[in-house]
Order: C-alpha cells, then structure tokens, then sequence
C-alpha cells in the first residue's frame, strides 16, 4: 500500500503497534462496519506482543482518523489459531460424494486416501486444521467431477500439515494434495503420479473440457507433505493433473515436501500468488501439455534431496522423439533461489527446459543455482526458441561448464538466449543471496525490491498462511 508522503509518520507508527498483523484491513473505512472485517482486525491484531482486540483499535484510531478504528476493535473475536489446541479430532471421510464440511472448530484428519469422487464438494472453513496421517501415508485426490473449495484469508488460512509435533516434522510426514481434471494434456487420458494402482479409474485424468473447474484454493498451506508411495515415486506438495481453467488457485504456499512444491501435468489452470519454500526437487514443474500462467511466484531451496532439485523443470511430453503438443508455461513475476554453493546430491538449475514446451518467462529472477539455464532436446533455434525471456535477471552463470551441447538437438547457445532477449540483466538484483534464504523468509531488501515476485506488491507473501519453519 502507498500511502501519501505527509501521512507515512503516523502510519509507519500504525505499522509498528500492529506488527505483523494486518493493517490494510483495519484501514478500509468500509470495513468496520460488518462482523467479518472486524474479525479480521481482530486477528491481526493480535500480531502485537500479548495485544488484545481493543488495542488494536485503538492502533488503528491513529491510523484512519476512528472511523476504521471502531470498526477492527468492536470485531473483537480471537487471531485464528491453527494449532490445533483444545480441539476434537475427526478423521475425513475417505470417499465424499455428496457435500462434505470441514468446520474450524475440529481439527481432520486424512487417513489414508481420501477421494472427492464426481460429483462431490468438500467445503473446508477459514482456519481450518487439516493433518496427514503419516503410517497410513494420508492423501488427499480431488478427482475429476469432484470440487475443493477451500477459501482461507491471509490470516484465516487453512492449513494442511504433519501429524507430529513442531521439531520432529519434515518433508514426506504424510501424502499431498492431488487435483484431477478433464481439461485437455498432452495425450488424452493419463494416469497421476504418487498411488499406488495408477491404472485405476480414479487415478487418470484429463478430458477435452478446458473450461473445467476442480473448486477453489485461496490461501492455503500445504507443509510436510511428499510421502514416497514406492521407490522414487513421491507425491508432490500439490499437483495438478489436467485441471481446468475454471479453477482458482491463488495465495498457495507448499513448504518443506518432499518432491516438487508444485507440478502440472497437462490441464490449462493458472494460478497467482504461489510460495514454494524448501522443497525436495523442483519448484514449479510443468508437463505434459500444461498451457497456463503464473503470476507472482516466489521459489526457494532450504535443504533439497533430489539428484536435479531445479527452479523450473518443463518438458512437453515424455516422448523425446515425437512431441505430440506443447506445453506452454507463462511466468511472470517470479523469484526463485537456489543454495548458492555447489550442490552434493546432484545438478541444480535454474531452469532445466526440454522438448515440447512453449512459453514467456517475464520478470524472473533466478540466482543461487549451479547454472542459471540448462537447455535440453529441441528447444528450437535462438532466432525461433520454444519460450522467450525479458525483463529478467538471471545471475552468473547462466550456462554450466559442462553444458552438453549434444544433449540438445539442435545445438543451443543459452547464453546468447538469455543476453539477447530485451532487457535481461545478470546483475543489479538489488538484495543478495543470503538475503533470500535468511531463515525466518527473505528480508525485506528482497520483497522490496520490487523485482521478480514482489514487482506488483512488496506484501502479498504476508499473513498466517506463510510459514518458513522446516521442521
Ligand atoms: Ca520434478
Ligand atoms: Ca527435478
Ligand atoms: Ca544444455
Ligand atoms: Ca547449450
């Protein structure tokens, strides 16, 4: 929010009463005046060092002149907790047909595989706790025909997490979340990744209905998640096969999972406001015929275990010799950090690009990987490559030392790709490696630079729904 330059004393004073807390609710003179928004200023509030609901107001008094003031203090109702204390516990229904109610007051639990079968909605409240079940690697499949609609807030989010206690978490502590579509992929029908019996019925995805729409997810976490169903074959934090347009996906942050933070497998949903912190293997992975955009995303490694932990890693399809479509990535706004020294457990890109994939990257930022760009198979040529780039940076070096050049058919010089796009910059990032792997999240000289993930807003990746702990 920007305010004008004769009222950023007071609030920049408003900003430390309210700490971490949410003062852009409490400043809309229009939002005092119903049960909702003054809870929201309730819980913001509580951001303050033992605050109260009326401390708060009286913050915000500074702030707005009263009128919003009365409105955030008279709200009044507790922060969201979701620690799940003092709550009954109940597991999830393993197969839901109809519609299906997750209420805040319980904390669920997913035993098992959990299906939202055609024709079913599972409805999940604002501040909601939802915990995997490790032993019987819980997992959740919205499956074609089926909805999630699971509408969080900033501070109200809901919360897909461990069974165990904080300290003995990590990636692989239970399943994920899987999305099945009918939207269109690279050939038809295709079976997902992460079960057990991947021939069966309600694992396949993938249909000729773009349009379609497997529900709603707006500022949700998803952490701990991953668990390995065989050997090598993991689930992702979120992944999405053939889901349609018709979906919303926004403020969706996978944190600590054990293979990608998020990965499409054909579909056309897009998405915005998407946080991968400390994932096993790649960030944002993109296949079999994906065409969609992502908007505001903000990527990075804490302790990956893949042999190729990337950035990006996007293929059109697993036939390398005949590419039936392409899958097309448009990201714009993205910041994505890798470790910063060589990598023990493999190669680590920025971005590994291979056969079948279109796109647009714009305003992405990468640095801290081995190499910045790794081109594999038919990328095209430099006058016509599969996915144009601008407005970015990208840090040294772009390319690897060992860049296998007969790995790509033809030949492609990444350099020359990145350095003759418009506007691309491999310096000036404005914060430093450090500053974007600091542990508590990435300081304020990255979410300020107005670069990458944080060009539109220095503040959307704020709020109950962001956590950096990894265990
Ligand atoms: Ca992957
Ligand atoms: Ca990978
Ligand atoms: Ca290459
Ligand atoms: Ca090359």
């Amino acid at each position: 929010m920007r305010i004008l330059q004769g009222l950023f004393m007071l609030s920049a004073t408003a900003a430390v009463l309210t700490a971490c807390g949410d003062d852009v609710d409490n400043d809309d003179p229009g939002g005092g005046g119903t049960g909702n928004v003054g809870n929201t200023g309730g819980s913001g509030n509580t951001g303050n060092a033992g605050g109260t609901g009326g401390t708060g107001g009286s913050g915000n008094t500074g702030n707005t002149g009263g009128v919003a003031g009365g409105g955030g203090g008279t709200g009044g109702a507790p922060a969201c907790d979701l620690s799940g204390a003092g709550k009954a516990k109940q597991d999830i229904p393993s197969s839901i047909s109809g519609t299906t109610k997750l209420t805040s007051d319980k904390v669920w639990t997913i035993k098992g595989e959990v299906r939202v079968v055609d024709g079913g909605v599972l409805e999940i409240e604002p501040c909601t706790r939802i915990e995997g079940d490790g032993p019987s690697k819980g997992a959740l499949f919205i499956n074609r025909g089926g909805k999630i609609m699971a509408q969080g807030t900033k501070d109200a989010p809901i919360l897909f997490t461990s069974q165990l206690p904080a300290g003995s978490r990590g990636p692989g502590n239970w399943g994920g979340i899987s999305l099945l579509g009918k939207a269109p992929n690279v050939s038809g029908e295709l079976s997902i990744e992460g079960v057990t019996n991947k021939d069966a019925p309600e694992n396949k995805h993938g249909g000729n209905v773009p349009t379609d729409s497997s529900g709603v997810m707006t500022f949700v976490r998803i952490e701990f998640s991953g668990s390995e169903v065989a050997a090598g074959d993991e689930l992702n934090g979120l992944t999405f096969g053939s889901v349609g347009s018709g979906t919303v996906i926004e403020n969706v942050m996978v944190n600590s999972t054990y293979d990608d933070c998020f990965e499409w497998f054909g579909g056309t949903v897009s998405a915005k406001n998407l946080v991968c912190n400390n994932g096993g293997d790649d960030m944002f992975d993109t296949d079999d015929g994906w065409k969609g955009t992502v908007t505001n995303a903000f990527g990075r490694h804490v302790n990956p275990n893949s042999e190729d932990p990337n950035g990006y890693e996007w293929d059109g399809t697993s036939d390398k010799a005949n590419p039936t479509i392409d899958t097309e990535s448009t990201m714009i706004n993205v910041t994505m950090c890798g470790l910063g020294k060589p990598y023990a457990g493999g190669s680590m890109y920025g971005m590994v690009l291979r056969r079948g994939i279109k796109g647009m990257l714009d305003n992405n930022v990468v640095l801290g990987f081995d190499a910045s760009i790794d081109v594999r198979d038919n990328f095209g040529t430099l006058a016509s490559p599969g996915v144009s780039v601008q407005n970015s940076f990208f840090a040294l070096p772009l390319v690897s030392a060992t860049d296998d050049d007969s790995k790509e058919s033809p030949a492609f010089d990444e350099a020359a790709w990145f350095t003759g796009g418009t506007n691309n910059k491999t310096d000036g990032f404005g914060f430093t490696l450090d500053d974007c792997l600091a542990a508590n999240g990435p300081t304020t000289a990255v979410t300020g630079s107005g670069k990458g993930a944080f060009k539109e807003s220095a503040d959307w990746m704020t709020g109950l729904w962001i956590s950096w702990e990894t265990k």
